[in-house]
């Protein structure tokens, strides 16, 4: 029988898209206006002291195109916890102005391909920092949900567990090219949400998203088990830089 390969998991993950409702916006007081923003500034202050004192972390961007106006990624270590998030923004009053537009649920993931040395690997520092991560605040971000195929000839969960690890470690030769340009978090999604996985990727220049997508679809285990859903694309939004965007 195929072996499935030992997971470790750190934070749970929610990317939470939202759409400005622009004619509200532009119909409420200015009033309205001040206080909704300070509402959301009020909670992304509290968002900063929890990822402050390293018990999750959150960022803000800007998505590119019609398929929303922002997008939320937050981790925390529960489902409670985001859940929480997600209604403590729709209560606010920014949330009055906010649709939602998109969301994803995950969980920070690593798998065991690779053989360690201890017994708990979760519990290295290196290890432990990249299942429990602090956000990059990079400049721009890419979101997409994917699969491994499973049709015909084309199986990645009849494929035995070395010959997945053998490919993955050709993909991340691939991907250790964008040290530096391309910061990847893979979250896992199987039974929690509609696709396989979450890939989320930080860079200071969006055609690097484009170069290594690109490059990839050339690696086996994308152009022979990738399967790819919506890409969202987005802009860092920094605090400082709220008022200004959704100034009318
Ligand atoms: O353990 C590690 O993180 C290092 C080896 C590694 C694994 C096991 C690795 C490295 N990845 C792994 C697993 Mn990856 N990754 C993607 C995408 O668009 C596409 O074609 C694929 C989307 C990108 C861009 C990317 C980037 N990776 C995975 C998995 C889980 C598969 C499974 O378990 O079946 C998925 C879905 C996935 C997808 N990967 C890297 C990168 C980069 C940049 C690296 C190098 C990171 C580094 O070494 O610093």
């Amino acid at each position: 029988m195929v072996e499935a390969v030992e997971t470790m998991d750190g934070w749970y993950s929610l990317h939470d898209f939202r759409t400005v409702d622009w004619t509200s916006w532009k119909l409420a007081t200015e009033e309205e206006r001040k206080e909704a923003i300070e509402s959301l500034q009020q909670l992304l202050a509290a968002w900063e002291k929890v990822e402050e004192e390293n018990n999750g972390s959150h960022v803000l961007y800007n998505i590119v195109g019609q398929k929303a106006d922002l997008m939320f990624m937050f981790l925390r270590p529960t489902t409670n916890e985001l859940s929480e998030i997600e209604t403590e923004l729709n209560k606010s009053k920014m949330g009055e102005f906010l649709i939602p537009a998109h969301s994803y649920v995950s969980v920070v993931e690593l798998s065991k391909y690779r053989p360690y040395k201890v017994e708990k690997p979760e519990e290295l520092p290196e290890i432990a920092k990249r299942l429990k991560p602090i956000l990059p605040k990079w400049e721009h971000v890419c979101f997409y949900p994917m699969d491994r195929r499973r049709q015909g000839e084309e199986n990645w969960y009849t494929l035995e567990k070395d010959v997945r690890g053998q490919l993955l470690y050709e993909h991340s030769k691939t991907g250790r090219k964008y040290a530096g340009k391309v910061s990847q978090i893979i979250t896992g999604s199987i039974g929690l949400d509609d696709w396989e996985w979450g890939v989320t990727l930080f860079a200071h220049d969006p055609l690097q998203f484009k170069k290594i997508v690109y490059e990839m679809r050339f690696d086996e285990v994308s152009s022979k088990y990738g399967e790819f859903g919506e890409f969202f694309v987005g802009n860092h939004l920094p605090n400082d830089a709220i008022a200004a965007y959704l100034n009318i």
